[in-house]
């Protein structure tokens, strides 16, 4: 959940030498940032660094990663016939492999890749930049232009199935599909148009029996389609209560989540009174969890709190 990025101080240090752009294609500096966090906090698992919109760019988007978010100069929205003007390469993405090999490499930690789930990234290319969270235009697009939508989607989906094949041959052990903005459309809309190219790419990661978590944020009241098919975890964003989750999401699914990544800006006791009051009664219950936040850590997070965090759950008596 964003574990690395500007949270931590040696992440902001070398980012003081290098742009986002830079650490993240450079398979040495990337396989190091990936690292950071399972040294300086002591969290159990890596995430390759990398992101979402690497898809977009081995497909031939422009994109500047400005330090509000990343921008396209050319989004799809603008144009007649988007799928015309993309050209995948899946060679474009060697990098990510490269850093793959290199954390193999350096460390037994279990590390997880990723790439963004069909509607994020769809969202994002038609967009071209997220605008508040709302991207307007692509909600407006996936019902002016149904064709495209459905063509645009088997392109994503086909890539992504490829780069998720090809993390796991360079030694992925968990792939997590990061859907961030699935809350943007109706559910039946996310059921009908989404869903089933997420079992896609899900059956073709587990064909390789590596587990596959899923994070559709925002999807609600949605929960109640996420079946054993679909993931073998899923990852419950910070709006929906964990038990209630649990309630709709089948019961042979794992769950991830969900502390409110806001709640990293409270007291050290506060933070602890409510991870006792909500998680620890929740996994006498629930052993098929995995705590985590709801979301990516927040920009100017206390790193100290987080460490804290870290520390207790893994040094407290859970039973
Ligand atoms: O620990 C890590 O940092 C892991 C690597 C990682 C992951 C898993 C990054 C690095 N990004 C992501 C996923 C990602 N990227 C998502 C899905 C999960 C989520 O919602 O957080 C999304 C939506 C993005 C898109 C993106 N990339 C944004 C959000 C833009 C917006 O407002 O819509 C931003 C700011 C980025 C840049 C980025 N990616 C990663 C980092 C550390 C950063 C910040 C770069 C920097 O300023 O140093």
């Amino acid at each position: 959940m964003r574990q690395a990025g500007r949270v931590l101080p040696s992440y902001n240090e070398l980012r003081k030498k290098y742009s986002f752009r830079e650490l993240m294609t450079t398979p040495e500096l990337a396989a190091e940032v990936t690292l950071l966090p399972i040294e300086d906090l002591g969290v159990d698992a890596a995430i390759i660094f990398s992101d979402i919109l690497t898809i977009p760019t081995a497909m031939g988007m422009d994109i500047d990663w400005t330090d509000k978010g990343p921008i396209f100069n050319n989004p799809l929205y603008l144009m007649d016939d988007p799928s015309k003007n993309l050209n995948p390469n899946p060679e474009k993405l060697n990098f990510v492999y490269d850093a793959i090999n290199i954390v193999k490499k350096q460390s037994n930690v279990p590390l997880f890749g990723f790439c963004g789930g069909p509607l994020t990234t769809l969202f994002y290319m038609l967009q071209g930049t997220s605008l508040k969270h709302e991207f307007p235009q692509a909600r407006k697009f996936i019902y002016q232009n149904p064709k495209q939508t459905s063509k645009l989607i088997d392109l994503l989906t086909e890539f992504s199935i490829e780069y998720a094949l090809k993390q796991i041959e360079h030694g992925i052990d968990v792939f997590q599909l990061f859907d961030t903005h699935a809350g943007l459309v109706p559910v039946d809309i996310y059921q009908k148009l989404f869903l089933p190219v997420v079992e896609k790419i899900s059956k073709a990661v587990r064909s390789k029996s590596i587990p596959f978590v899923f994070f559709p944020k925002g999807l609600a009241s949605g929960l109640k389609l996420i079946t054993p098919q679909i993931c073998d975890f899923v990852s419950i964003d910070w709006q929906t209560p964990i038990n209630l989750a649990r309630k709709m999401v089948d019961k042979e699914v794992g769950l991830q989540g969900n502390i409110d990544p806001m709640l990293l800006f409270a007291q050290k006791n506060q933070i602890i009174d409510k991870i006792e009051e909500i998680y620890k009664p929740f996994f006498q219950e629930n052993k098929n969890w995995i705590i985590n936040l709801g979301h990516g850590v927040m920009p100017d997070t206390p790193f100290e709190n987080l460490k804290y965090l870290t520390n207790w759950i893994k040094s407290t008596n859970w039973k």
